[in-house]
């Protein structure tokens, strides 16, 4: 696969608190860095995200006396998953990963950071009507293109790739580069829903640059 100058990476949370050891560790997620940092030399756009929450968030178990991690709770907007305390805002689990050269991102968009609204999505909130301002930017900046990779599959990945296309962009998920929760088959069911929704899949040794 050849590069075009509209192309765009999109990172998606690469932070401590997902990768092993964090406070919501994905599996094998220190395993995208190097795949990541290779991909990042080679496109002329780079973007980059954080989950980024306050303290108490509303999807956090913590959050819900008598909750626990991984149970549903109605939240206003509808079902939201609970979750461990995780990516709180100014905390080292927030942090990118210090292994990811992020160096070359042009724009770092942080999400989750209303204190009653989740976003999993880089473009829209839980809510389904905040927007991040993602799509204005990439739009603004004529890329056209989104290579998605990062954490986690069947979270942030898959809900960003699912607006992207609803925001008409071209969009790839490069499959190496991402890991998933993979909570009661989650992960297969995210490829099935990205692929029904048009995003393709690739291998980053098969994107090779300009
Ligand atoms: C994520 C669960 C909670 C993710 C973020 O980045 O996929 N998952 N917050
Ligand atoms: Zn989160």
């Amino acid at each position: 696969m050849i590069l075009e100058p509209g192309d765009v990476l999109v990172v998606i949370d690469v932070q401590n608190d997902f990768l092993p050891g964090g406070r919501l560790p994905v599996p094998e997620g220190d395993r995208v860095i190097g795949p990541i940092n290779r991909l990042i030399g080679l496109f002329p756009h780079v973007v980059v995200t954080q989950d980024w929450h306050v303290p108490g968030h509303a999807s956090f178990a913590g959050s819900h006396p008598g909750r626990a991690p991984f149970d549903t709770v109605a939240l206003a907007y509808g079902p939201q998953v609970l979750w461990p305390e995780h990516c709180v805002q100014g905390t080292a689990g927030a942090e990118l990963a210090p292994g990811l050269d992020a160096t070359r991102a042009g724009l770092v968009i942080r999400k989750g950071h209303a204190p009653l609204v989740d976003s999993y999505s880089a473009f829209l909130e839980a809510d389904r009507r905040t927007r991040t301002g993602l799509a204005g930017y990439l739009r603004e900046r004529g890329l056209r293109r989104l290579f998605l990779c990062g954490l986690a599959t069947d979270y942030c990945v898959l809900w960003s790739a699912l607006d992207a296309r609803a925001e008409g962009f071209e969009t790839l998920v490069v499959e190496d580069a991402v890991r998933g929760i993979d909570r009661d088959g989650s992960v297969a069911r995210a490829w099935a829903e990205m692929a029904a929704a048009g995003v393709l899949r690739i291998a980053s040794a098969a994107i090779t640059g300009t």
